[in-house]
């Protein structure tokens, strides 16, 4: 069974792989090269509807789309669903993790708190539409590290992890990540949907 992944971010592609690959390895996921649809919700589910069913439409198959971000508690929950654009209207990944941690500057733990959030539209063609979301909690690092993953993960420390020995997402491997990251939470959430595909 064929499910389009609306999404023209090449990460979000790698990780979705890999999550559906260990969890309904019978789904081929296919990419999505299609018109972009204008991204105007101010919700993360807004915006993945958005794209999901601009994907669906045109593919004619069952689409899955993917909103998310980091939500900052320290910044009343931002940048929230605009962390792709944070600093600018390019999405520049390093000048977006440079003005976060600017702006946490005078903040120090514990009120450096932040989650992952990822949330996925699922729209198949004349069908239900269904939202999930996963959330994965953690805080940000005083400086980015790591070079694996992409957008925040070098700044995302997640919860959990040995005292002492605590990573940022940017220093995890891939499987790490896959396994326990927001989009791979939001996933789960959405398995049992799956189901009527
Ligand atoms: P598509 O809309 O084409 O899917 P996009 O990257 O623009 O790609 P979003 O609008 O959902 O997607 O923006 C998500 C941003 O949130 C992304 O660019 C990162 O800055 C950040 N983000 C989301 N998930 C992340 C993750 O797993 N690790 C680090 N940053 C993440």
């Amino acid at each position: 069974r064929q499910l389009v992944l609306a999404t023209h971010n090449p990460h979000k592609v790698e990780e979705f792989q890999a999550i559906v690959a260990a969890t309904r390895p019978d789904l081929e996921v296919v990419g999505y090269d299609g018109p972009e649809p204008v991204e105007d919700g101010v919700t993360f589910a807004e915006n993945a509807l958005i794209k999901a069913r601009a994907a669906s439409l045109h593919t004619g198959l069952p689409a899955l789309a993917d909103d998310s971000g980091i939500c900052v508690d320290a910044l009343g929950g931002a940048p929230g669903a605009f962390s792709a654009y944070w600093a600018g209207h390019a999405k520049d990944a390093a000048a977006n993790t440079a003005l976060l941690l600017d702006q946490l500057s005078d903040i120090r733990d514990p009120h450096r708190t932040a989650q992952f959030v990822s949330t996925i539209a699922l729209v198949a063609p004349d069908g239900p539409e269904h939202v999930v979301e996963g959330r994965w909690q953690g805080r940000l690092a005083l400086a980015p590290a790591g070079a694996d993953g992409f957008g925040y993960d070098p700044v995302f420390v997640p919860d959990g992890q040995e005292p002492g020995a605590e990573r940022t997402v940017g220093e995890w491997t891939a499987e790490e990540k896959n396994a326990a990251s927001h989009r791979a939470r939001a996933f789960r959430a959405l398995v049992p949907l799956l189901a009527e595909l």
